[in-house]
């Protein structure tokens, strides 16, 4: 099989091969003098490599680098996870919800400030009682990259955590978190979904699980007394912009391509509160939200307040314009725009059903509150069993998951909507099985307006026979499938830890990130105060300012030594470290790892890093630098001094 005319981006190898070994090289070989003063010259050398195209094969060969970036969410890990696709090999972790021992994300100052800042004052008094200043776990299911004009922008990547309730923005330019707020009013936000028009905007958001409105013990078994909430949070100031309260269950959400329209599934539309309740009508519902509309209702002050937050009410039957309720069958799940701007595919999972709505048929079941809201539907395809999710491929197919059946069904809109008008057409063109029990999948750019058609993920969630035994805990299993022809062909395994729900597949040309960090950055702003009021210089210190039972140390790096070899502090002091990495070098991270303290961060070229810790050990303390940055990297140590108390 020869497509080599279909893969974006196919330059075949350029200088990357050397380009590695010269980075190599230059980190462990450059003339110390270089490194000392912060002045190495190594120039990156632009890598121009691409993803072999040949064969629908993922596989890429040493030194040639993939076509798109993959953000992977982790689920209960807690993290973002970046993978070269199609290659799927892992290339960062970015922590947001967890702890990271590499990073120090949840230990650093910086890291800190954006776990904290964002709690409600309630969580904050929650969990000081427990002596925590952040919560320790989260589960991230929906990574989506910020919108402009109908595409992503790389600018941001939002997720959300349906543990903690909190939504969370990571930084395209440096690839971390910088936002982290908690949602209050609604309970465990599950699915999450940028708008995508005229930009991002609006980060839609929905509370899964159904509480008394104001939850403060009052209400408590009163089932028919819980609400449901949406939440539009401002993407820019990451601050909730509205919310409304809706009846059932949000389970998944989608915006349009006009800017006019949210719609999110909704299972257990009776409310019910276990299983046999929650599953009991034939019909839930899609709840579509009237953005232009909502926006008017809180200006003409139609709302209550509530912690903070305008909220608007938009449950059945309130006859207003905030919403509509589409029945469709039955527990839907997944709901995935398409990238022809106008059809929305609802995955039925109780029932073999996807059904297709269309957008704009919206207006009129807005203007005529007396119409039917089923006559959003213009086509319901019976497709297998459980499907989940729908992926795009931009040519008018669909891919649909079926996580009973365990297999993906390709079909077409088109013939859909002819097969509801009464024509007889088989709208489905493949099947292929997958191994096993899929969840989400993605098309490459399939949920933009330039979905290209290249490549398909199923992301399993049970992989049992396919790899060697870890155990009674098994890895997921993620197939990479070629969708270059109608037959899909499964072409690679991806076992990942859990649990990767969703991913997103963004063509590399629209992720653009910084090789270092600019001096200027406001990730370190405290630290850059603070240093202002000691009168020390950040950039370059070697500064130990006591201030009471405060001491701050403020050292540099530059490979391999840090600008203090030792410091002396009283036991009992609260010491906050600041270091900053003055090397300029493509790679040359160091790290601050406090022995036996349990201590350690990363500092990254041009960062400054801190961390606030009591030095309550007497003794000698050993720091050292934990990233292997230089031939002298063993040697990049120096000590703490820790006089006893009463000495
Ligand atoms: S949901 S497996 Cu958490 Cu994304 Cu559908
Ligand atoms: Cu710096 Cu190792």
């Amino acid at each position: 099989m020869t497509e080599t005319t279909k893969r974006p981006g196919i330059s075949r190898r350029g200088v990357l091969g050397a380009t590695a070994g010269g980075a190599a090289l230059g980190a462990i070989g450059l003339p110390q003098a270089a490194l000392l003063t912060g002045t190495a010259g190594l120039a990156t050398v632009a890598s121009t490599g691409s993803a072999r195209a040949a064969g629908g094969s993922i596989n890429l060969e040493p030194g040639e680098l993939d076509d798109y970036y993959g953000f992977w969410s982790s689920g209960q890990t807690g993290e973002l996870r970046i993978l070269g696709f199609p290659s799927m090999r892992e290339l960062m972790r970015v922590p947001v919800f967890n702890r990271c021992s590499a990073t120090g994300w949840g230990q650093t100052n910086e890291s800190l400030k954006v776990l904290t800042e964002g709690l409600t004052e309630e969580t904050k008094a929650f969990l000081a009682k427990r002596g925590k200043v952040t919560y320790d776990n989260g589960d991230l299911h929906h990574p989506h990259m910020s919108f402009t004009d109908g595409t992503y922008d790389g600018r941001y990547v939002f997720v959300n955590d349906k543990a903690n309730t909190r939504i969370a923005r990571i930084r395209c330019d440096v690839m971390k978190c910088d936002k982290i707020t908690e949602i209050p009013n609604a309970h465990d936000i599950h699915g999450l979904r940028p708008q995508k028009f005229p930009r991002t905007g609006y980060v839609f958001a929905n509370g899964e699980h159904e509480t008394p409105l104001v939850n403060d013990g009052k209400i408590l078994d009163e089932p028919e007394k819980y609400v449901n909430i949406f939440t539009a949070l401002d993407g820019d100031t990451m601050k909730v912009a509205w919310q409304v309260i809706v009846s059932g269950n949000l389970d998944n959400t989608d915006a349009d391509y006009q800017g006019k329209y949210a719609f999110s599934t909704s299972y257990n539309s009776e409310m019910g509160m276990n299983l046999a309740e929650m599953t009991a009508n034939e019909m839930d519902h899609v709840v579509i939200f009237n953005l232009a509309e909502i926006e008017a209702g809180i200006k003409a002050g139609d709302y209550q307040e509530l912690n903070g937050v305008k909220v608007i009410d938009g449950r059945k039957g309130q006859n207003k314009n905030y919403t509509r309720y589409v029945p469709v069958p039955n527990s839907p799940h997944g709901i995935n725009t398409a990238p022809d701007m106008k059809h929305v595919c609802v995955a039925g999972k109780l029932s073999p059903t996807v059904s297709v709505l269309d957008v704009t048929k919206f207006d009129a079941i807005f203007a005529d509150p007396g119409l039917d809201p089923r006559s959003v539907v213009v086509a319901e395809p019976e497709l297998g069993l459980g499907p989940l999710h729908t992926a795009f491929d931009g040519k008018g197919n669909a891919y649909t998951t079926l996580f009973l059946d365990s297999q993906v069904v390709k079909w077409n809109i088109d013939a859909a909507i002819r097969l509801y008008n009464g024509e007889k057409v088989d709208p489905i063109i493949s099947k292929v099985d997958v191994h096993y029990q899929p969840g989400h999948n993605h098309t490459t750019m399939g949920e933009t307006k330039e979905a290209d058609g290249n490549w398909l993920i199923s992301l399993n969630k049970f992989s049992k026979d396919r790899f060697i035994n870890v155990g009674p805990l098994k890895p997921e299993n993620e197939q990479v499938i070629d969708i270059a022809t109608d037959e899909m062909k499964v072409v690679h395994d991806g076992p990942t830890f859990a649990e990767p729900h969703d991913v997103i597949l963004v063509r590399r040309d629209i992720v653009n990130p910084a090789n270092l960090w600019t001096r200027e950055d406001s990730m370190w702003e405290d630290a850059r105060k603070q240093a202002e009021a000691d009168g020390v210089d950040l950039d370059w210190g070697a500064d130990v300012i006591r201030d009471g039972n405060k001491v701050r140390v403020y050292m540099h790096s530059v490979a391999p030594v840090f600008s203090l070899e030792k410091f002396t502090v009283k036991q009992g002091d609260e010491v906050t470290v600041y270091i900053t990495n003055q090397d300029s070098v493509d790679d040359v991270t160091h790290g601050f790892t406090l022995a036996n303290y349990g201590i350690a961060m990363e500092i990254s070229p041009q960062a400054t890093s801190s961390v606030t810790f009591t030095a309550d050990r007497p003794g000698v303390h050993w720091f050292y630098c934990q990233w292997f940055c230089h031939a002298l990297h063993m040697e990049m140590r120096g000590r703490m001094l820790v006089e006893p108390a009463g000495a």
